[in-house]
């Protein structure tokens, strides 16, 4: 086997361990959103490992009537984490806030389709209006966060505004209890 076979096959290995985290991920995100002790910290990512102690490993926080549920503030933001799909879709697609929250997403792109996430008034969400918050360039496993303070009785929502992703149905909805 010559050293070019084996870069071919190094790089054959990493796709695929990238695949496979990849699905575990999304599959541990999916069953513990439903659980008020969320995903993080039990699954198969260990918290460790390729993830670099990025969000993997991180206990996801107590939404509006879990137990443990603290309202977030500008102070203290709650954290709300997010994943973009090579699908064009966020896992979960819909968010319960407490009205008046602060809430800090973590939106972390998984695949190698490059996502945005904006969020605010439904309206400007949905048009893409300028000075709606909103986080861009987010590639292949990358995280990054932006804070926004619910003030209003909505309606809210977020998207991505990646060229034909809002289109293809890449939003999300936020639920006030
Ligand atoms: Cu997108």
């Amino acid at each position: 086997m010559n050293s070019r076979r084996l870069g071919w096959l190094g790089t054959a290995l990493v796709v695929a361990g990238v695949a496979v985290l990849g699905t575990s991920s999304v599959l541990g995100l999916a069953t513990g959103a439903s659980g008020p002790n969320g995903w993080g910290g039990r699954g198969m990512m260990g918290g460790a490992g390729m993830m670099g102690g990025g969000w993997g490993g991180r206990a996801s926080v107590p939404g509006p009537g879990e137990s443990g549920f603290v309202a977030g503030t500008p102070e203290a933001p709650r954290v709300v984490r997010i994943v973009a799909t090579p699908q064009l879709r966020f896992l979960p697609d819909a968010v319960t806030i407490q009205a008046g929250e602060t809430i800090t997403f973590e939106v972390t792109t998984m695949g190698p389709t490059v996502h945005e996430f904006m969020v605010g008034p439904a309206a400007d969400v949905a048009a893409d209006t300028a000075g709606t918050p909103e986080v861009a360039d987010i590639g292949m496993m990358q995280t990054r966060s932006v804070t926004y303070t619910f003030t209003g009785s909505g309606p809210f929502a977020f998207a991505c505004h990646a060229p034909g992703h809002f289109e293809a149905g890449m939003s999300g909805t936020i639920a006030i209890r």
